[in-house]
């Protein structure tokens, strides 16, 4: 069954001009792309964004980093979507990445680790709300 799921390409790809290239990556795996767009956070999304992290050592790093510049986000379909995007993008610590995943190939700290996924239908329904 079709399943839908939110990337974000992270400030520090959008200025590498990796966002065709990592986009790219899903379309041949199959995804259809049913939104996409360009935005800045503001603080105040990016608190909400990341709320489940708000009590960690690295929440302030987390919203300094994604307020810093354009992302863009896109809801990217097709079956299975939550789990082969999570296969696809790799290890949040792009030296734990495998070479071939998005992170591994293009991240350069855990910080800018050039992508986000939704981890699970309920994070899904959440990001979206903040972001669409
Ligand atoms: P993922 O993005 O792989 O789902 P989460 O949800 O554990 O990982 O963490 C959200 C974001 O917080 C990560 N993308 C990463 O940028 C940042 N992060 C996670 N763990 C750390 C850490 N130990 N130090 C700094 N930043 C971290």
């Amino acid at each position: 069954m079709t399943e839908q799921t939110l990337i974000i390409v992270k400030p520090d790809a959008v200025k590498r001009t990796l966002v065709e290239e990592i986009l790219s990556r899903f379309k041949k795996k199959g995804f259809a792309i049913s939104k996409q767009k360009m935005l800045n956070f503001t603080t105040e999304m990016a608190k909400e964004f990341y709320s489940a992290h708000s009590s960690k050592p690295f929440f302030d790093e987390l919203v300094s980093f994604i307020t810093s510049g354009d992302v863009v986000a896109a809801i990217i379909e097709r079956d299975n979507a939550v789990s082969l995007t999570r296969e696809i993008i790799g290890n949040t610590n792009p030296k734990e990445a495998s070479a071939g995943t998005i992170r591994g190939d293009f991240g350069i700290s855990i910080t800018e680790n050039s992508i986000h996924a939704s981890d699970s239908r309920e994070s899904f329904d959440k990001e979206v709300n903040v972001i669409f």
